[in-house]
């Protein structure tokens, strides 16, 4: 287990069934008749894993979300405007919205009140008849339960037929039937306010993470135009000691509010998302497609923009899930953006009879598009369950690209050419690089095995079993050759920084020598013609010093993990390494590495209390980067597959990494000041 990502399932620590049945009939419970019921949720604690996830952080935001998708709903109903997220103090999460609240009546069938029904039965959506509205999710209450389930506490707050109703829920029991409390002021709205504890047996954490709460609070607000949504954070902000600004006193610091809303929906997506790369848009209006067909229970918005820049970036979702491994309706967009490009440009002259097509590469150079679809019964698949498969989703959006994009081009006739011959400056930028990389094939050939100079590749030839260190500079570089598992183990040294590839043209990046010998190790080859079946590893783990640096060096390379070799993300093998932050030299007994500040902090008061020391002085050694670490102790704290820790890459991290750093690196003090001041006492924020 030690070398799987951070976010891994227990359900076998779990308490067993019989342990839980017992407890359903302790005295406290008012009504033991719902002890059917509790085996679901039961269900539940026994196999988190199946219904959120995971048991590690993102299992542990996924709760957040079940909540707030029922909220959504409400709003997409019509029936709610705003959602408002609250992080507590000691991390319950408590989450408002002014929608319709629960229903409080007595369930026919059921014997219980609505609120009760979706707090004990799983699915009990299905209870209130389904969803009216054709396309939007529909969830009435679903997911409630799960959190229920996962919880040690709910309080639910409902304000429905004039009045206020509330009840508590402690290890998944009801405490008392709902209770109808005072009634609701003048003009007070309806709505319903669910706050939870997240179990701490069932999660590896029950610490919230705000920048990532906030990251899917404003995609949210884009996807589901008009939303209103905010999220605060009561938490004491951590207090490290080396504060980094001048900030006034910690007991008057702001609690954290953002609040996201966008009237355009996806269309300022697509426009935050061009302005956060700093990308030069080719043409100023952003592309909007909308379209729905009630029969086939689909709708689609699409956005686009192209841009001076040389990456794409095409974000799919479907039901708001943002699908990072594709699927129907991103070929769907693919297929009919290719073709009407290489249609028009052969109507208009533009591409002549002798000219090759344009390939989907050579058209998407530079686009921003967000694909959003919505479905009646959507299908997840692959590995990850976020490829769509509904084959509807794909003809819809082929069918709606063809004919709006169509109209935009007739109508935008300079646009349409200034985008196409974008195109094809792209198209002969990518035959080049193609003849440049055959030139550099041939030559090798006559070097050793056309591997890179600078690898130090491992014994094994199983892609399976090797793994591929890419180390930050030449002096790690070297205690990493020394402590390696030579048999599967290679270690690829780079100096310095990679070349950004999200500025960088094709061929421009080919050119550098550091990206070439990085594509070469890994032996897949790049963009439209990656093989995934001629990787020689399974595991490629970026190693980089823990400090902002490193986490520029590592966020550079996951680019171009993304940008170009992206089956390696979905695929699961690509890994941040995780170096410890802290040395405690205790006077007797072996040292400790410590990964984090609260580690240190609680390894420390572990020690102390049985009664272990450390020298005067020096007994805590902060490690600056790998290059302070002796062979042994690189492969003892951060190699060793024993001992490591490894995270693993997931497509949203690499996104969301990006445009962080676009941030970081940007012209605006005020965001970088707070995230700095956010992230300080935890120097490797990336959560890869
Ligand atoms: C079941 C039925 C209805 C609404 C809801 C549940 C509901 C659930 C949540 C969870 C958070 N906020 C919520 N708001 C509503 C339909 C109610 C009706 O028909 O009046």
């Amino acid at each position: 287990m030690a070398d799987l990502a951070a976010d891994s399932t227990n359900a076998e620590d779990q308490t067993t069934q019989e342990e839980q049945l017992d407890d359903t009939l302790s005295p406290e419970h008012y009504d033991a008749s719902d002890l059917r019921v509790l085996e679901g949720l039961e269900a539940v604690r026994i196999r988190p894993g199946m219904y959120i996830g995971s048991t590690g952080p993102r299992g542990l935001h996924h709760l957040v979300y079940e909540i707030v998708d029922n909220s959504v709903d409400e709003a997409l109903a019509g029936y709610a405007s705003h959602i408002e997220v609250t992080i507590l103090p000691d991390n319950g999460i408590r989450v408002v919205d002014d929608g319709r609240g629960i229903p409080v009546d007595e369930v026919p069938g059921e014997g219980v009140s609505g609120v009760e029904t979706v707090m004990t039965k799983l699915h009990a959506g299905g209870k209130f008849g389904g969803g009216g509205y054709a396309v939007s999710g529909g969830l009435h209450g679903v997911g409630i339960s799960v959190v229920n389930a996962l919880s040690t506490r709910v309080d639910i707050e409902v304000r429905r037929q004039g009045y206020v109703w509330t009840q508590t829920y402690v290890d998944q029991h009801p405490t008392a039937p709902l209770k109808q409390g005072r009634a609701m002021e003048d003009g007070e709205s309806t709505g319903t306010s669910v706050t939870f504890w997240a179990d701490p047996e069932i999660f590896e954490t029950t610490v919230y993470d705000f920048e990532t709460l906030r990251a899917r609070f404003q995609q949210m607000a884009f996807l589901n135009k008009g939303l209103k949504i905010s999220l605060t954070d009561l938490r004491e902000t951590e207090s490290t000691g080396d504060e980094i600004t001048g900030a006034q006193d910690a007991s008057d610091e702001e609690h954290q509010t953002v609040t996201y809303q966008y009237a355009n929906g996806i269309k300022d997506y697509v426009d935050y998302m061009v302005r956060i790369r700093k990308a030069v848009p080719i043409e100023p209006e952003v592309i909007d497609i909308e379209a729905e067909d009630l029969d086939l229970g689909v709708s689609a918005e699409i956005a686009m923009q192209w841009t001076s820049a040389y990456a794409e970036s095409v974000h799919t979702f479907a039901n708001t899930i943002s699908t990072t491994e594709g699927g129907t309706h991103e070929e769907g967009f693919r297929a009919a953006l290719t073709g009407m490009v290489n249609r028009y440009a052969r109507e208009k002259g533009i591409l002549k009879d002798k000219d090759d097509n344009l390939s989907g590469d050579d058209v998407r150079e530079g686009l921003t598009a967000v694909v959003s679809v919505k479905l009646t019964n959507p299908q997840f698949e692959g590995q990850t369950k976020t490829k769509l498969g509904n084959s509807e989703a794909k003809t819809f959006v082929q069918r709606v690209m063809n004919d709006k994009l169509s109209d935009w081009f007739d109508s935008h006739p300079t646009e349409a050419k200034n985008i196409i011959q974008k195109a094809i400056e792209a198209s002969r930028a990518r035959l080049a690089a193609k003849k440049a990389r055959e030139n550099t094939r041939r030559k090798s050939i006559f070097e050793s095995a056309g591997m890179p100079d600078k690898l130090k590749d491992c014994q094994s030839n199983d892609p399976g079993e090797c793994e591929l260190f890419i180390v930050e500079g030449d002096s790690a570089g070297g205690s990493a050759i020394q402590g390696r598992n030579p048999i599967t183990q290679a270690i690829l040294p780079l100096r310095g920084k990679i070349l950004n590839t999200e500025r960088a043209s094709l061929d421009r990046m080919m050119k550098s020598d550091t990206i070439e010998s990085l594509i070469t190790a890994i032996g897949g080859g790049y963009g439209e013609d990656f093989d995934l079946d001629k990787v020689r590893y399974h595991k490629v783990i970026i190693m980089a010093d823990a400090d902002v640096d490193g986490a520029h060096i590592a966020t550079l390379n996951l680019t171009l993990f993304f940008r170009y070799m992206r089956p390696m993300i979905d695929a699961g093998y690509v890994y941040v390494a995780m170096p410890p932050l802290y040395r405690l030299k205790w006077t007797k007994g072996p040292h400790d590495f410590v990964y984090t500040d609260a580690e240190r902090d609680r390894v420390l008061a572990e020690g102390r209390a049985k009664g272990r020391q450390l020298p005067k002085g020096e007994g805590i050694q902060r490690y600056k980067g790998l290059g302070e670490m002796s062979y042994q102790e690189l492969w003892e704290t951060t190699m060793d597959p024993d001992n490591r820790i490894l995270k693993q890459v997931h497509i949203e991290d690499a996104i969301q990494a990006d445009e962080t750093f676009s941030m970081l690196m940007g012209d605006e003090v005020e965001p970088r000041r707070l995230f700095i001041q956010r992230n300080a006492h935890n120097a490797r924020w990336i959560d890869a």
